[in-house]
């Protein structure tokens, strides 16, 4: 007779299990035996990329019964779970993480030391998972990393792309483009559920036909379908039991698809076909802040929501008998427009597939979802042409006319006459070539909208959606971002955690806001000291990161000047440099004046076809070229353009830099989260009144942080009035020579054509108003040299602004998203003895 199995909470594992155990010893022995029956390798044969393998192997393993116990616990207890739909995560890197949140650094260090090796050396050989291209994805990585945290029970929904943002290289001073292969050695972190395959439709036409109640239904007859397989990654919470998922779907050719090919001989048919399905999950869109109308993106988008929406409802089905009810067990968070389609496909799913009418299924569909927008740039927002929707989603269509008509119904009823207003809000423009309006479909189909920082939802209430605030001023809710203090202090900038946890323990991990006790220290000289130690240690470290790879030396006492982020205009690191050839010009002029040393470090990625930021790029690194290289300077300036910039060189950066520069134009960032890492590492911000930089200055204290610029009004007001950029270059000799400077031809070897755009673009449009805003932040540069002077005081600030960052902890924007949006409570991992003892 066999044995039954036994069910797997009931397993009799062992403290020492070679899976499980976590003392010294154990840990040694599971990654010797990883590496032999995982990698097939001896270990004198080794790679360090194989010891990487080994040990995230080691660690996950030690991750999976948190995981399997927390799934477990979810189902049983029936809870609601919050599924956040994102096409991109930006992870970083794992282990470090998972190191952290399972407290196992200090063992696994020594397990890895007493075999021989150097654990810093392997974690700098996993790749970074670069799944999203900057901001929104790195939020949704945040995001999880709370949620687990705060044991709320969730799931992030996303694509598992084969190919990530790519790499950037730097050729001649311009930016190289060169595919991200992430996954060539495979990926020890996620494990695939190819037994929870869904099936997703595209294409074809629809029919109508009736049911055997006789109703009228609908169907849609697609002419493809393709198939997304899950990858399912761990994600941990810290000090919790807690390990949600992060569920990626990879593109897979349906069988019966292939079938009719194959049967008939055709093999190269068959063989098209299967290439053109896994297309869909082959490479992340390198855009930030501008959609691409590409119809393989939409089908990326419908891909990824069709998946998920699926998978919910099986996972709802597995516990209820209707789903009249899935608002109560699950809330859907849109991370802007990317999944909005699923509005349409979560009412196809609830009347075709489901037997639902359309009045339960609009009541569902709206408590269920909420959106995000995070952007104010007017071309950013997504609209797909009703040509190319009608081809791919004939069905979502349909569905998408129907909404419409309901809804602008209503709007006539409430506003009876008013022609403008409704062509405004239908979800269809047709001013010219009709498109569908994401955003519109995405406001009208949630209860929830929010913007990600105080002054971008106030702009989203009276500018970009105002007309639907008009509509429903309960719906529009704030939710600054946060980021995660685990990876943006704790792993990023060790010594200063170790700092922290020397005066006050752990517990700030878990509520920064506890920080704040550390304020007495302030006028501490000791305390002070140990401070500027820590900042000039991690300057140091990443003063020989850029020795490594730029070959360029440079003075950790210096200034570290840094601005890294996406390129874009409207970030504006052109103003950066003016002010750079600026503090150049006065060099020039007189070589003798005093100056304080300063090291301006860039970083950032371009989108591949933004002419215009690639050129930035082009600029900043022919201004180093000559700068660096000029006697006259004497190493007073250094100005360092990092390649690459992601994830984890973040991690060197952040905690190394005296200034963070968050200079956009007011009004244009929704929130920014980078400028609240630098903060919370130490750093000066000098910034405009533009996103959550306000409220950063807030809580820092206004006379800690370096303001400059128009406001937001102001900057409408002068648009309004007739800006003319030329004025300003007339007006300020300052200003004059730098432009003279860049269009003679200085920083390009006397050719005056190679800047000339970004130079024209600047004299005769300046949509983003550098002009206007030069003196200024000239100015307060002066300011910001002056202050930093005076080390005592700049100490002084630096601390306040790191001990005030409270609120953007991630964990403070999950706890209001789960009280105001959601509706979801934490629901604690109650784990055996075994594991309790190991932790
Ligand atoms: C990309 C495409 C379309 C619409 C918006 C985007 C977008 C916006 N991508 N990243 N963002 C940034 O999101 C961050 C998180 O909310 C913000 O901090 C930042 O200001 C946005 O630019």
């Amino acid at each position: 007779m066999t044995q039954p199995l036994i069910p797997i909470d009931q397993c009799p594992i062992q403290i020492e299990d070679d899976r499980t155990g976590t003392n010294v010893e154990t840990l040694k022995r599971a990654f010797a035996d990883n590496l032999f029956y995982l990698q097939g390798k001896y270990e004198s044969l080794a790679t360090q990329d194989d010891f990487y393998m080994a040990l995230a192997y080691t660690l996950r393993d030690r991750l999976l019964s948190r995981w399997l116990k927390t799934m477990k616990t979810y189902m049983e207890k029936d809870v609601k779970v919050v599924y956040y739909l994102s096409a991109e995560f930006l992870m970083g890197r794992h282990m470090g993480n998972s190191l952290i949140n399972l407290h196992l650094y200090d063992r696994v260090r020594q397990a890895v030391e007493e075999s021989g090796l150097d654990l810093d050396e392997i974690l700098e050989h996993e790749p970074d998972p670069g799944l999203g291209n900057g901001g929104l994805g790195r939020l949704a990585a945040c995001f999880v990393d709370s949620l687990a945290t705060l044991e709320i029970p969730a799931v992030g929904y996303g694509i598992r792309y084969e190919f990530g943002i790519f790499t950037q290289a730097i050729r001649d001073g311009w930016q190289a483009e060169v595919p991200d292969k992430w996954l060539r050695f495979g990926n020890p972190w996620e494990i695939a559920h190819p037994d929870q395959a869904v099936e997703v439709k595209l294409g074809g036409h629809t029919e109508m036909y009736h049911n055997e109640k006789g109703e009228y239904k609908v169907r849609w007859i697609p002419a493809n379908r393709v198939v997304g397989i899950p990858y399912d990654t761990p994600v941990p919470g810290y000090d919790t039991n807690t390990v949600n998922p992060l569920r990626l779907w990879r593109a897979e050719a349906s069988d019966d698809f292939n079938f009719d090919a194959f049967n008939a001989g055709n093999y190269d048919g068959a063989v098209a076909e299967k290439m053109r399905s896994e297309t869909i999950s082959k490479v992340l869109y390198p855009n930030d802040n501008t959609p691409q109308g590409k119809q393989l993106r939409l089908e990326q988008q419908f891909f990824f929501v069709s998946c998920s929406l699926q998978d919910i409802i099986r996972t709802h089905l597995l516990r209820h008998p209707s789903l009249h009810n899935l608002h109560d067990t699950a809330a859907i968070q849109l991370n802007d427009t990317h999944p909005a389609v699923a509005i349409a496909e979560m009412m196809r799913l609830l009347m075709d597939e489901h037997e639902m009418d359309w009045n339960t299924a609009w009541r569902v569909t709206q408590k269920t979802f909420s959106y995000t927008n995070h952007t104010l740039l007017p071309e950013a927002l997504e609209k797909w042409s009703v040509g190319l929707f009608e081809y791919l989603l004939p069905r979502h269509l349909e569905i998408i006319y129907e909404i419409n008509r309901r809804f602008l119904e209503d709007v006539k009823r409430w506003y009876p006459g008013d022609d403008n207003l409704i062509s405004r809000l239908s979800l269809i423009d047709e001013s010219g070539e009709k498109y569908v309006r994401m955003a519109n479909l995405a406001c009208v189909g949630s209860h929830a909208v929010n913007g990600v920082a105080a002054l971008h939802t106030q702009l989203l209430k009276q500018d970009t959606l105002r007309d639907f605030y008009k509509l429903w001023p309960g719906k529009f809710i704030n939710k600054t971002n946060g980021v995660t203090p685990r990876r943006w202090i704790l792993m990023c900038n060790p010594k200063l955690a170790e700092l922290y946890n020397s005066k006050i323990g752990e517990g700030w991990l878990k509520d920064l806001s506890q920080l704040k006790q550390l304020e007495k220290y302030v006028d501490d000289p000791d305390f002070c000291q140990q401070w500027r130690e820590i900042k000039l240690h991690n300057k140091r470290q990443l003063a020989q990161y850029i020795w490594e790879h730029n070959g360029i030396e440079v003075d950790p006492h210096s200034m570290f000047d840094i601005q890294v982020k996406r390129i874009h205009e409207y970030k504006r690191q052109h103003l950066n440099l003016l002010h750079i050839i600026a503090l150049y010009n006065q060099i020039k002029q007189n070589p003798d004046q005093h100056i304080v040393p300063c090291t301006f470090i860039f970083g950032g990625k371009a989108a591949p076809g933004y002419f215009m930021a690639k050129l930035i790029i082009k600029l900043t690194n022919s201004v180093a070229d000559v700068i660096n290289h000029d006697p006259d300077v004497r190493g007073r300036l250094k100005i360092v353009f990092l390649n690459n910039f992601n994830v984890s060189l973040g991690q060197r950066i952040y905690p190394a830099a005296d200034l963070s520069e968050q200079v956009s134009t007011a009004g244009k960032e929704a929130s920014g989260t980078g400028n609240m890492k630098f903060a919370m590492n130490g750093a000066m911000t000098i910034g405009t009144l533009d996103g959550a930089n306000i409220e950063i200055r807030e809580e820092a204290g206004e006379e800690n942080f370096f303001l400059f610029g128009l406001t937001a009004q102001e900057v409408a007001d002068t648009k309004a009035k007739g800006y003319n950029p030329r004025d300003y270059y007339s007006s300020n000799p300052s200003l004059k020579a730098v432009i003279d400077r860049i269009a003679a031809g200085y920083f390009s070897h006397g050719d005056k054509e190679l800047f000339k755009p970004l130079v024209d673009s600047l004299m005769y449009h300046d949509q983003y108003m550098l002009f206007a805003d030069y003196q200024a932040y000239v100015d307060c540069h002066k300011q910001v040299s002056k202050t930093y002077s005076d080390q005592d005081k700049w100490t002084r600030m630096s601390i306040l602004n790191a001990l005030r960052m409270a609120k953007f902890s991630s964990d403070r924007t999950i706890r209001e998203y789960c009280n105001e949006i959601w509706n979801v409570q934490p629901v604690p991992i109650e784990m055996e003895e075994y594991s309790q003892e190991n932790a």
